[in-house]
C-alpha cells in the first residue's frame, strides 16, 4: 500500500508534532468547527454523550468520551489487515460533546438527538457516539434513522454485548441504559428481525428476560456459542443476508471480558478477549454502516486505563469497517 494518497481528514504529523502533544480529540481528528471548507461536510462526525445517569450497577461512563479521547491519541490511520487508510477515504472530525441533563434519561437522548440531526449534512455525514451508558445508543440511534430518510421497518442492528437490553423497565423506568434496543424497536427504529447479539452471557435476573429476543425474531449469538458452538456460522450467516443494507452497529465494551476491560458498570465474567472482539469487528467487514456508537466505558474503575485505550482500538476498527465497504465496487 502506497502511502502518498492524499489525505482526506487532517490529521497532525505525528513525525513533527508527537502524539502526546496538543489538543485531544478523536483519534487526532480536527475539530469539527477546525475543518476546511473543502473537507466540508465531513464523511463522519465523531462526537460524545457524557451521560450515566440510566446505569442499573455502578455509574463513571459519563467520564467515558474525555478518557476514550485520550486514549486515542495514540491510534494510527492505516488497518494493516484491510489494508485501507481510514484518512484518506473519509474526511472525520470530532464535534464535541452533546448536551446532557444529568438528572434526565429521556430529556438527554432527546437533547443528544437533537444536536446530532446538526452534525455536517444530514444526507452524507454518518454519526458515531461515544457514551456514556448504553441508553445513549437510543440517540444516535433515532438521529440516523431519521438521516438516513426514516427507513420503513428500521434499520439492520449488529450489537455487541454481555446483556440483551431489551428489559421493559427497571425500578418503573422505561429509559435506561437496560432498554435502549426494545424502545428502539417499539419507536420503529431497528427492525428485531434484522438484529444480532454477539457476546451475550449469563447470570440473567429472569430467564423470562430472553423470550422478548425469541417472540421478535433477534439472533442471539451466546459467548459460549461463539466459542463451542454454532455462533460463528450464524454470525456470517446473517451478515451474508443482509447484503448492502444500511447497518448500524452498536459496540457494549461489557462484551468483553472484565479481565481485559476492568473499566465497565456491569462487568459480567467469562466475555471475549480483546483480540477476539476484534476478530469479530473485522469479519464484519463488507457491510454498509450508517452510524455507531462504543458505549459503558467507565475509567475510574479502570486506573491502568485498558479498557479506554480498547475503547479507542474498537473505534478505528468500526471506522474501517465503514472504509472497506466505501472503497469497495458494489457492482
Ligand atoms: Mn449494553
Amino acid at each position: 500500500m502506497a502511502d502518498t494518497t492524499t489525505l482526506r481528514t487532517n490529521l497532525p504529523n505525528a513525525r513533527v508534532t508527537p502524539r502526546f502533544a496538543g489538543v485531544a480529540t478523536f483519534c487526532r481528528f480536527p475539530l469539527l468547527a477546525d475543518v476546511p471548507a473543502e473537507q466540508l461536510p465531513v464523511d463522519w462526525a465523531l462526537y460524545g454523550i457524557p451521560y450515566d445517569g440510566s446505569v442499573t450497577y455502578r455509574p463513571g461512563a459519563k467520564f467515558g468520551p474525555r478518557a476514550i479521547r485520550e486514549a486515542s491519541q495514540y491510534i494510527k490511520p492505516v488497518h494493516l489487515e484491510h489494508e485501507v487508510n481510514l484518512a484518506a477515504v473519509f474526511s472525520m472530525a470530532d464535534a464535541g460533546d452533546a448536551p446532557v441533563l444529568p438528572y434526565s434519561c429521556k430529556d438527554t437522548l432527546d437533547a443528544a438527538c437533537k444536536f446530532a440531526m446538526t452534525l455536517g449534512d444530514p444526507a452524507q455525514t454518518k454519526l458515531f457516539a461515544i457514551g456514556g451508558d448504553h441508553s445513549i445508543a437510543y440517540a444516535n440511534l433515532r438521529a440516523t434513522w431519521e438521516r438516513r430518510g426514516r427507513p420503513a421497518g428500521g434499520l439492520a442492528l449488529l450489537h455487541f454485548d454481555a446483556h440483551l437490553d431489551t428489559t421493559d423497565e427497571v425500578w418503573g423506568e422505561k429509559w435506561t441504559h437496560a432498554s435502549p434496543f426494545i424502545r428502539a424497536i417499539e419507536d420503529g427504529l431497528l427492525d428485531p428481525k434484522r438484529m444480532l447479539s454477539v457476546g451475550i452471557r449469563g447470570p440473567l435476573n429472569d430467564a423470562g428476560d430472553l423470550e422478548y429476543a425469541r417472540q421478535h425474531g433477534i439472533e442471539l449469538v451466546t459467548y459460549q456459542d461463539w466459542k463451542s458452538g454454532d455462533g460463528e456460522a450464524r454470525i456470517s450467516s446473517f451478515l451474508e443476508k443482509l447484503g448492502d443494507e444500511e447497518v448500524y452497529l452498536t459496540f457494549d465494551i461489557d462484551c468483553i471480558d472484565p479481565a481485559f476491560a476492568p473499566g465497565t458498570g456491569t462487568p459480567c465474567c467469562g466475555g471475549l478477549t480483546s483480540a477476539e472482539a476484534i476478530d469479530l469487528i473485522r469479519r464484519c467487514s463488507g457491510v454498509n454502516l450508517v452510524g455507531a456508537d462504543v458505549v459503558e466505558v467507565l475509567p475510574d474503575r479502570d486506573p491502568a486505563g485498558i479498557t479506554s485505550l480498547l475503547a479507542s482500538h474498537v473505534l478505528f476498527e468500526i471506522l474501517c469497517l465503514a472504509a472497506v465497504y466505501e472503497k469497495t465496487p458494489t457492482d
